[in-house]
C-alpha cells in the first residue's frame, strides 16, 4: 500500500534510487522510489562494468555487497594499446588499490533484491512523475499510474532520475548552470558469452578509432568501437563489428580473440556535463541527473555512488542528529569530486579517441601523451590514480603541498 507521505521520496530507481533507499532505510528513514519504467526494463539496460573499491566498500556498507565479492573479479591493472603494442598500467603497484569487475545491471539486481526484502515501496511504471514545492518545507511528489493521480508528500526529494529525468528539468533555468560538451562520436557496444580477450580491460587508441574489450565474467565479455553518430545499430552486423575491432587492436589481442554471436548491442552518445548548484531547497540531485561524463574512465556509476554516499550522511544528520550542515555542504562537498571526474574522463577520452578536427598533429600529440604516459612513473602514478577513484577526503591525500 503507497502511504499517503515519507520522509524521503525518491525519484528514479536506478543504481542511484536504490542504493539511496537502502542506505537511508538502514539507518530508520522512511523513503518511497518512484520509476517511470517497469523493474525488467531497468534491469535490461547494460552499462556501467567496473566499481572502483569505495564503491564496492559502499555497497557492503549497504549490505549489498556478497554476491559482487564472491562473483565480481579483481583487476590489478590495465592495458594501453597503441603504436601496435600494449603497455600495462599497474594499478595496484602504483596505488595500492584495486577496482571490481561487475556489471552495473547484477548491482542493479542486488539492490532491487534487498529492496524487495525489506518490504520498501517502489512504484514501477508511473506516468508523468512532478516534483512540487521543494522551496518550501512541505515538499511532495504526484504522478499518474492505473488511471490515478498518486500524490506523496514529503520532507525531501531526492532526484534520481537520470540525465533525462523530471528533476533537474523542474528547476528554473534562471537557478541553475549547465555545462556541457558533446563528442563528435558515439560507443556501439556489444555484448557476448564469449571469454575475454585478456585478463584485464584494454584501452585502444588506433589510427581507425578508439576500441575497448572489457568483460562481466570469465565466459561474458564487452567490448566498444568508436564509432560515428549518425550510424544506426541496425547497419552494424555482428561480423562487421569483429572485423573492426580486430583492426583496431594489437596483432596478439587481434589473433587470439574469441567471437561469438552478440547478445546486446547499442550505440551510446559521449558527452561531458555538470548542472551547478546540485541542491534546490528540499530537491538534491545525485548521479546523472546532476552530471554525466563519458565513460571512458568508467566513472558514472562510481560518481553516482559517491553522490549517493554524501546525500544519504547528509539525510542521516538532518533526520538522526537535526543537523543541516551536511545538506548544506552536499553540493559543494559533491561537486569538487565531480569536476575530478569530469577532467579525468575528458582527458582520457582526448587521449584514446580519434577527433574528426585535430588531424595529423593532434594523433602525433596523442602519440606522444601515451609514450609519456607508459614511460613516466609519475604520469603512470596520477592516471591510475584517477582510475581507482580518488580518495574521499581528496583534499589531504598525501600532497606534498599539504
Ligand atoms: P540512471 O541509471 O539513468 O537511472 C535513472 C532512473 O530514473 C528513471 N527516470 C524516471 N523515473 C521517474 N520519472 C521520470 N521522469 C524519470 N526519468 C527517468 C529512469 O528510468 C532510470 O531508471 O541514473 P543513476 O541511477 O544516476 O545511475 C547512473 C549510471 O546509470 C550511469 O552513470 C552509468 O551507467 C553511465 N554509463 C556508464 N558508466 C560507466 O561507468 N561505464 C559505462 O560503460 C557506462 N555505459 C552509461 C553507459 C550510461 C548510458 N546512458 C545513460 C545513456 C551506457 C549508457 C547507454
Ligand atoms: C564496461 O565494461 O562497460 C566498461 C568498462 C570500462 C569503461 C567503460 C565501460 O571505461
Amino acid at each position: 500500500m503507497l502511504p499517503k507521505r515519507t520522509q524521503v521520496a525518491i525519484i528514479g530507481a536506478g543504481p542511484s534510487g536504490l542504493l539511496l533507499g537502502q542506505l537511508l532505510h538502514n539507518a530508520g528513514i522512511d523513503n518511497v522510489i518512484v520509476e517511470r519504467r517497469s523493474g525488467d526494463y531497468v534491469l535490461s539496460r547494460i552499462r556501467a562494468g567496473v566499481l572502483e573499491q569505495t564503491t564496492a566498500d559502499l555497497l557492503d556498507e549497504a549490505g549489498v555487497g556478497t554476491r559482487m565479492r564472491r562473483e565480481g573479479l579483481l583487476h590489478d591493472g590495465i592495458e594501453l594499446a597503441f603504436g601496435g603494442a600494449r603497455h600495462r598500467i599497474d594499478l595496484c603497484g602504483l596505488t595500492g588499490k584495486h577496482v571490481v569487475i561487475y556489471g552495473q545491471t547484477e548491482v542493479t539486481h542486488d539492490l532491487m533484491d534487498a529492496r524487495r526484502a525489506f518490504g520498501g515501496i517502489t512504484a514501477y511504471e508511473a506516468a508523468d512523475v512532478q516534483p512540487h514545492g521543494f522551496d518550501t518545507a512541505t515538499p511532495s511528489i504526484t504522478w499518474r499510474q492505473e488511471g490515478h493521480t498518486r500524490t506523496l508528500a514529503c520532507e525531501f526529494i531526492a532526484g534520481c532520475d537520470g540525465y533525462h529525468g523530471v528533476s533537474r528539468a523542474s528547476i528554473p533555468a534562471s537557478s541553475i548552470t549547465s555545462y556541457e560538451r558533446e563528442y563528435p562520436f558515439g560507443w556501439l557496444g556489444i555484448l557476448a558469452d564469449t571469454p575475454p580477450v585478456s585478463h584485464e580491460l584494454i584501452y585502444s587508441n588506433h589510427e581507425r578509432g578508439f576500441a575497448l574489450c572489457s568483460m562481466r565474467s570469465p565466459t561474458r565479455t564487452r567490448y566498444y568501437v568508436q564509432c560515428s553518430l549518425e550510424d544506426r545499430v541496425e547497419q552494424w552486423s555482428d561480423e562487421a563489428f569483429w572485423d573492426e575491432l580486430r583492426r583496431r587492436l594489437d596483432p596478439e589481442a587481434a589473433e587470439s580473440i574469441v567471437i561469438g554471436p552478440s547478445i546486446e548491442k547499442s550505440i551510446a552518445p559521449l558527452r561531458s556535463f555538470v548542472g551547478e548548484p546540485m541542491r534546490f531547497g528540499r530537491l538534491l540531485l545525485a548521479g546523472d541527473a546532476a552530471h554525466i561524463v563519458p565513460p571512458t574512465g568508467a566513472k558514472g556509476l562510481n560518481l553516482a555512488a559517491s553522490d549517493v554516499r554524501f546525500l544519504a550522511r547528509a539525510l542521516i544528520e538532518h533526520f538522526m542528529d537535526r543537523s543541516d550542515a551536511g545538506i548544506d555542504g552536499y553540493s559543494d562537498t559533491c561537486l569538487r569530486r565531480v569536476w575530478k571526474a569530469e577532467r579525468f574522463s575528458w582527458w582520457f577520452t582526448s587521449l584514446t579517441h580519434r577527433f574528426p578536427d585535430t588531424g595529423a598533429i593532434g594523433r602525433k600529440l596523442q602519440r606522444a601523451e601515451l609514450d609519456y604516459l607508459v614511460g613516466s612513473k609519475a604520469a603512470s602514478t596520477a592516471m591510475a590514480e584517477n582510475y581507482v577513484g580518488l580518495p574521499f577526503e581528496d583534499t589531504t591525500y598525501n600532497s606534498p603541498f599539504a
